[in-house]
């Protein structure tokens, strides 16, 4: 096998113990280790990322910011450039939410490019999962606001990858929501 698969099981595999207890908020309780392993494959399959650091952050990109797993720890199991992309994109939680969603969109802008991938397809992954079913609790209100607060993080994040920004520009023009 080759060197690049072997770090990508060892990587999926961690997050996946990191993550083992934790259940997405749609009404079946889907694993949460499908998100990641989903927003991996988007940037894989879709739009066409071989960058293997890229990938790899996409595999752990919540790690830091939902589990007990420490950034030195993703630092010496994977390295200092997987470990800075996943601090990136990782939201400081000792904030309120509310200011953390505006974090989003001022910091997006000036995001290294490795790390606006993944936040594309971090936001591409969730609005449809959103378009798939209503996470428990949400309201039609909630889901549109969710919409609105993306975009915005999106126009900051525009110039990084045609394919990822056009198939989200079609998601937010089906909730008439402008980019
Ligand atoms: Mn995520």
């Amino acid at each position: 096998m080759n060197a690049d698969a072997a770090l990508l099981l060892d990587t999926v595999n961690f997050a996946a113990e990191k993550h083992r207890n934790q259940r997405r908020k749609d009404p079946e309780g889907t694993p949460y280790i499908n998100h990641p392993i989903g927003v991996a494959t988007i940037l894989s399959l879709e739009a066409g990322i071989t960058d293997i650091e890229v990938l790899q952050a996409a595999l752990l990109h919540d790690t830091v910011e939902d589990t007990d797993t420490t950034h030195e720890e993703l630092e010496d199991k994977f390295g200092p450039v997987v470990a800075r992309i996943v601090q990136e994109v990782t939201d400081d939680k000792s904030l309120p939410k509310e200011e953390r969603k505006r974090l989003q969109v001022e910091h997006a802008p000036h995001c290294s490019h490795q790390a606006k991938l993944v936040k594309l397809a971090d936001k591409l992954y969730n609005l449809r999962d959103l378009n798939r079913c209503t996470p428990v609790g949400w309201t039609p209100e909630r889901v549109y606001e969710y919409f609105v607060w993306a975009s915005k993080v999106v126009r900051g994040l525009r110039g990084t990858n045609y394919v990822l920004e056009e198939k989200l520009q079609e998601l937010f023009k089906q909730r008439g929501v402008e980019l």
